[in-house]
This record gives C-alpha cells, sequence and structure tokens, in this order.
C-alpha cells in the first residue's frame, strides 16, 4: 500500500502514512443552532456567533469532497433528554450564571428549550445536515465518547484516522481530540473548520495539540485534506 501524508504540524499525518476511505473519518461535532445560530444557546450567552459561524463553510466544502471520496461522516449533536434525566445539576447550574436572563440549559429560549433533544436549537444546522445513512452520535457531555457508542461504531467500521471538525474547538472538539487519542485513534485537527467562543482559546487549543511531538495528533487545514482526498465537488 503506497504511504499517503497530509501535511500537518508538528508532523505528517497519519504518522504512518495509512490513510485510506476505509479507515479514516471526519468526525463533524456539534454543528447545531445551539451553538452557531441567533437565538442558539451560545448567541443568548452573548458571545459573537461570527466565531462559531467561521467554520461551517470550510466544513460545508470539506463534507462534499469526503463524501466524494466514500470516506465515512460521523455527526454529533450535544443535548439531554427532555426529562434531563441525563443533565447533571452542576452543568445546569453553571449555565444559568451567564446571561441576564438566569436563563440556561434544559429552559426554553428563543430556539426552543436549550440543548434539549429534538428542540430547534438544538438541530443541526441545515448547511451542514446529516445525509440519510450517516452515523449521527447523541452525547450528553463534551465529550463524544462519554456515554455514547461512538467508540463502537468507529472499532466496527475499522475506523482508526479520526479527521476532526465542529465547535467548540477548546470544549467539545478537544475534549472528544484528547478521548480518542487516549483510546488510540490517530486524529487530526483543521483550523479552519473548527471555532470558539474565544479566538485566544481556538489558537490556543490548536496550539496544545501540537506540543510534545503531537501530544494529542496534529493540526492542519481543509485545503491540505483537499489537496490529498481531491476538492469534491
Ligand atoms: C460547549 C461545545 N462549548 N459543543 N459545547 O458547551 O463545545
Amino acid at each position: 500500500m503506497p504511504e499517503t501524508f497530509i501535511t500537518a504540524d508538528p508532523y505528517r499525518w497519519p504518522f504512518d502514512g495509512d490513510l485510506r476511505a476505509s479507515n479514516t473519518a471526519l468526525v463533524v461535532i456539534d454543528m447545531q443552532t445551539d451553538f452557531c445560530g441567533i437565538g442558539g444557546y451560545v448567541d443568548k450567552m452573548g458571545y459573537d456567533i461570527s466565531l462559531t459561524r467561521a467554520p461551517v463553510e470550510p466544513i460545508r466544502r470539506l463534507l462534499a469532497a469526503m463524501r466524494a471520496g466514500g470516506y465515512p461522516v460521523i455527526h454529533t449533536r450535544e443535548g439531554h433528554r427532555p426529562d434531563l434525566s441525563d443533565l447533571p445539576e452542576n452543568k445546569r447550574w453553571r449555565s444559568r450564571r451567564i446571561g441576564t436572563d438566569g436563563i440556561g440549559i434544559g429552559d426554553a429560549g428563543p430556539c426552543g428549550r436549550i440543548l434539549v433533544r429534538g428542540e430547534p436549537g438544538w438541530e443541526i444546522i441545515p448547511e451542514l445536515a446529516p445525509l440519510p445513512g450517516e452515523v449521527i452520535i447523541d452525547k450528553p457531555g463534551k465529550g463524544s465518547f462519554c456515554a455514547t457508542d461512538l467508540e463502537l461504531v468507529l472499532r466496527t467500521r475499522g475506523i482508526r484516522n479520526l479527521v476532526l471538525t465542529g465547535i467548540t474547538t477548546d470544549v467539545c472538539v478537544h475534549t472528544t481530540m484528547r478521548e480518542a487519542n487516549d483510546r488510540g485513534f490517530e486524529c487530526l485537527i483543521l483550523s479552519d473548520c473548527t471555532g470558539a467562543t474565544d479566538a485566544g482559546n481556538h489558537a490556543a487549543a490548536l496550539k496544545m495539540v501540537t506540543m510534545q511531538g503531537g501530544v494529542f495528533g496534529a493540526v492542519s487545514d481543509s485545503a491540505s485534506v483537499m489537496a490529498v482526498i481531491g476538492a469534491g465537488r
């Protein structure tokens, strides 16, 4: 098998050049209205949603390219059961401390109950809607492996390499990358396909990955990925 590498920092990715559509998945994390839409949770907290919307178009192009190349796509959604039985009390309490109205996760906001499954704000934005047959992982926490069947899905499909995109870089994307790395998955995070509620945190989260020879994997961008896998349509 010829070796295939994507230009990345601090090493060409994946580490051994074993990059194929059969062992590599695109993971799109939490591209939900609550994190990047008007009236969603992040908007209501007072953060600038242009930062969390910045990766929408780069992800859209990458999605098209990876779908065209036959790479599996996995979407995640952060959210809780309508009865909130999977919402830790401290998570709810903390979410109500930010913003001016005391409204937090589980409460009614402009896009329905915040981060509650089935509500409009919890939906993945239409621009990046999953296609039929693509795996969607519903997760109650920040990491995509905690209390989900993501690891079983990946191992069952023989997926070893993960290309990580989505929001937010410093919270759900980073937590997922750390969880995946500890499980032996080979991870690549894309700078233009991720975004945070704070530009400094986005940059810092990417820099963290590059320490210690690539402590959690490597950092690249969508152009570098598409230069290898093709640009799609
Ligand atoms: C946050 C996420 N930031 N998807 N969730 O609470 O990063």
